[in-house]
């Protein structure tokens, strides 16, 4: 299972930095030439400055018209790299890791994802996105809603981290992004460990392949952990993996289509009926009915590992809020620029130009 791992903007090089610390295959693309020299474990050759020849190395200022225009513009080069990066051996999944309340990362990933979807076509592209706090104002909630819109045409699916759920946690702001960025590279990390790996019953790359070919919808992967001799029911510990508390999103779980859950740990604590106890809930409860599980019993382990995976959710709170938010906005500064056009135009009609009033000053 090969994955490569490409963060746009900084927030997303941020994500993809921690992801190259644990070794993962990144890719780190921005407007921003010193956000870029902060990096610390993607190699240089690895780091694409693009846009320069628009923004002259600065960024773009959360204005994601501009990150678009970056990435385009750079389009070729950001391919040719990436083509020598992936060399001769297929990709099965490519993570786009991102910001949606900036400009480079929300106007650049989605031009970046469908040229990867054309190029790479037996590869998927899943977008990993942090969302934008309340507090930031009405530009990110904009900024998120349309690439939001612009994502689910290309990606095959949208993991969306809520940033909102970190100010619960009640840290300093760059501590919460610290942190949250390192739970989103502890997850899919765990998960992606699991993958091809031996087993008791395991997953492939083909099953998580399946599970996030959901047609642009939203994902979002569960987490609990517990040492080994705290755990008295495992089906316990599957079901907080996938409640609220163990999401970064508030999600209608309902609503999804197929799950996949990995457990990890001592053999004496992977109890089969403990595990099918909380499985078939979680079939029953969500709408597709299809659950991937894989069994992962290790003697040497010492504590009990849930991943949980969720893909094809289109009930989210957390995406309506943007959304509706973002169409009463935009339809209310469209609605006021007209009416400000009217009023500017009825006001001025009717003034004659200077030459009404100074007659004959300039002989021709
Ligand atoms: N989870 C998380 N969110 C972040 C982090 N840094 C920024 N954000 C969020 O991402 C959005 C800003 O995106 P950035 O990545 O800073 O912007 P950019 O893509 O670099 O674009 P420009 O700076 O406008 O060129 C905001 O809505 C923040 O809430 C981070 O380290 N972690
Ligand atoms: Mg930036």
């Amino acid at each position: 299972m090969r994955a490569l791992i490409i963060g746009i903007g900084q927030c997303g090089t941020k994500i993809a930095d921690l992801f190259a610390l644990v070794d993962f295959e990144a890719i780190a693309i921005n407007t921003s030439k010193s956000d870029l020299e902060y990096l610390k474990h993607i190699p240089q050759e690895r780091r694409i400055l693009i846009g320069e020849s628009l923004t002259g190395g600065k960024g773009v200022n959360a204005n994601p018209v501009l990150g678009r225009e970056a990435m385009k513009r750079d389009l070729s080069l950001v391919m040719r790299k990436m083509n020598s990066v992936i060399g001769y051996e297929d990709v099965d999944i490519f993570f786009l890791t991102f910001g949606f309340g900036g400009g480079t990362g929300a106007g650049g990933t989605p031009v970046l994802a469908e040229a990867l979807k054309e190029e790479y076509p037996d590869s998927l592209v899943v977008a990993i996105g942090a969302l934008p706090l309340k507090e930031e104002g009405i530009r990110p909630t904009i900024n998120a809603a349309i690439t939001i819109d612009k994502l689910s045409k290309f990606a095959d699916s949208i993991i969306a981290i809520d940033n909102n759920k970190l100010k619960e946690t009640g840290m300093d702001i760059s501590g919460a992004y610290e942190k949250i960025n390192y739970t989103i590279v502890e997850r899919i990390a765990s998960l992606l460990a699991l993958i091809d790996v031996p087993g008791e019953q395991t997953l492939d790359a083909s099953d998580l392949k399946f599970v996030l070919k959901a047609f642009g919808s939203f994902a979002t992967v569960g987490y609990a952990k517990a040492e080994a001799n705290k755990v008295k029911n495992l089906s316990r510990l599957i079901l907080k993996s996938f409640e609220n508390e163990g999401l970064y999103l508030d999600a209608n779980i309902e609503s999804a289509l197929y799950g996949l859950v990995a457990i990890h740990g001592p053999p004496e604590l992977l109890k089969a009926n403990e595990i099918f106890e909380a499985l078939d809930y979680l079939a029953q409860k969500i709408k597709g009915k299809q659950i991937f599980r894989g069994f992962y019993p290790d003697p040497r382990e010492r504590e009990v590992e849930v991943v949980t995976l969720l893909s094809g959710i289109y009930e989210s709170k957390s995406i309506e809020d943007i959304i509706l938010t973002a169409k009463r906005y935009a339809q209310s500064f469209i609605k006021a620029k007209e009416e400000a056009e009217v009023r500017k135009r009825e006001l001025l009609s009717g003034l004659p130009d200077f030459d009404d009033l100074y007659p004959g000053e300039i002989n021709e």
